[in-house]
């Protein structure tokens, strides 16, 4: 009801985080292309297999001049994987407690980034090699407000190009270039990754870095997925230098969730040289995210963050300010960023303490805090949060809202079969 989104309003403006000076709008009219890294987690960034780095192209960008590498950023998707974290990175609100919020709500309103900037002059696309109905993804992708939604349809789906759920990653960043580079000016694109998925296959011919030998499958070919993943990154960069796009087009790269469960801590034990505590797989839910922009001089940042943070990072470095649209996240440039992470199970990460399954430790040392109260006032802010973006997705509360000078999406305008474009 009404109440409710005064509450969510409250809440989201009393939280609001100014953006920083130095890096506002310093992006203004370039071109964002998010690229999902399915399934990387941050411990694989600088790891070394029997001495040979697994994601040398990554590694190389954390130092990159115009990047910055997020190296406590962790992911915060529940039941709806991927989905969740497109969900997150594009309305800064949590996914649901249960269930995929792109499978069950694409009914609801919503002020989505494509929307967001599709009204500022932005031609808005997804690129994913896999049947569009996937997460419900084209249904949900309307109510985004994506203008192209680029999907199996428009690949070659032959066997020589498919693997486990749909398009390898080489092949797919080479048929995605002319998309790309035909979309008008500026553009906001998203790439939806696959290869480096559960449980990590690939063709014998793709395999070029060898297998982990902890005696659990699944972990040993996470590191050649990974590294695979790696190469068609470099591709996907040497494509965008050679066409000109990469100096004037934002690129996000993002874990979206774990690669690997709990079910393996036993060979994650080995790779990491630790036991697998409760509290050392919390640790393990961190996700790289990297955000290149032109002419901006980046860094390793240390700030904590998560996926609902990352649509304020974005706007605001676009020059839009997002002061009348409602976040759960916050600018994780901005001076006054909230290094509070939520996770989905109201769990929480902040940079003093760690809390799991309710418990509070102390980072890094990993031991229970010695005072019991210590994650309380993070708790509750965690709580409310989560409590307040569930009113708003459950009860469709965006739809009472109306953003200063922001058009709905007209879903009825909006086709994605091939042979409409
Ligand atoms: C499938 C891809 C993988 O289209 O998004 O989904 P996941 O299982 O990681 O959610
Ligand atoms: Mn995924």
């Amino acid at each position: 009801d009404s109440n409710d989104l005064t509450d969510v309003e409250n809440w989201t403006k009393s939280n609001y985080t100014k953006p920083n000076p130095e890096y506002y709008g310093k992006a203004k009219g370039m071109n964002v292309i998010y690229i999902s890294m399915e399934s990387l987690q941050n411990w694989m960034i600088n790891y070394k297999l029997d001495g040979k780095e697994v994601t040398p192209f990554l590694n190389k960008l954390t130092h990159d001049k115009n990047t910055f590498y997020f190296d406590n950023f962790f992911h915060q998707t529940g039941q709806g994987k991927t989905s969740d974290a497109e969900f997150m990175m594009e309305n800064s609100l949590f996914p649901l407690p249960q269930g995929s919020v792109f499978s069950t709500k694409s009914s609801n309103t919503y002020q989505a980034a494509p929307s967001i900037l599709d009204q500022r002059g932005y031609t808005t696309a997804a690129l994913h090699g896999n049947t569009g109905s996937f997460w419900n993804r084209d249904d949900m992708y309307k109510a985004l407000g994506y203008e192209k939604f680029f999907d199996s349809q428009y690949y070659d789906m032959s066997d020589k190009n498919v693997i486990n759920y749909g398009m390898k990653d080489k092949p797919f960043v080479q048929e995605s270039m002319p998309y790309l580079e035909g979309l008008k000016q500026p553009f906001y694109a998203k790439m939806i990754w696959l290869s480096n998925h559960f449980p990590f296959v690939l063709p014998k011919e793709d395999i070029d870095f060898p297998a982990a030998d902890t005696g659990d499958s699944v972990v040993n070919r996470y590191f050649q997925t990974a590294h695979y993943m790696d190469e068609a990154l470099e591709q996907f960069f040497n494509n965008l230098k050679k066409d000109g796009l990469y100096n004037h087009t934002i690129i996000v790269l993002y874990g979206d969730h774990y690669g690997i469960s709990e079910n393996h801590n036993k060979a994650m034990s080995q790779v990491m040289g630790q036991k697998i505590t409760p509290y050392e797989n919390a640790q393990l839910q961190r996700v790289p995210l990297f955000i290149h922009v032109p002419g901006v001089k980046g860094k390793i940042d240390h700030t904590y963050g998560g996926e609902v943070d990352v649509r304020p990072t974005i706007l605001h470095l676009l020059g839009v300010d997002t002061k009348d649209y409602i976040s759960f996240g916050s600018d994780l440039l901005s001076n006054d960023h909230r290094q509070i992470v939520p996770f989905r199970n109201g769990d929480f990460a902040t940079p003093k303490y760690t809390q799991v399954n309710g418990v509070c430790y102390q980072n890094p040392s990993g031991k229970v805090a010695a005072n019991p109260k210590a994650c309380k006032p993070y708790d509750n802010v965690v709580k409310k949060e989560l409590a307040l973006s569930d009113k708003v997705v459950y009860g469709d509360l965006l739809r009472f809202y109306h953003p200063k000078g922001y058009k709905p999406v007209n879903r009825a305008k909006i086709n994605y079969a091939s042979d409409q474009t």
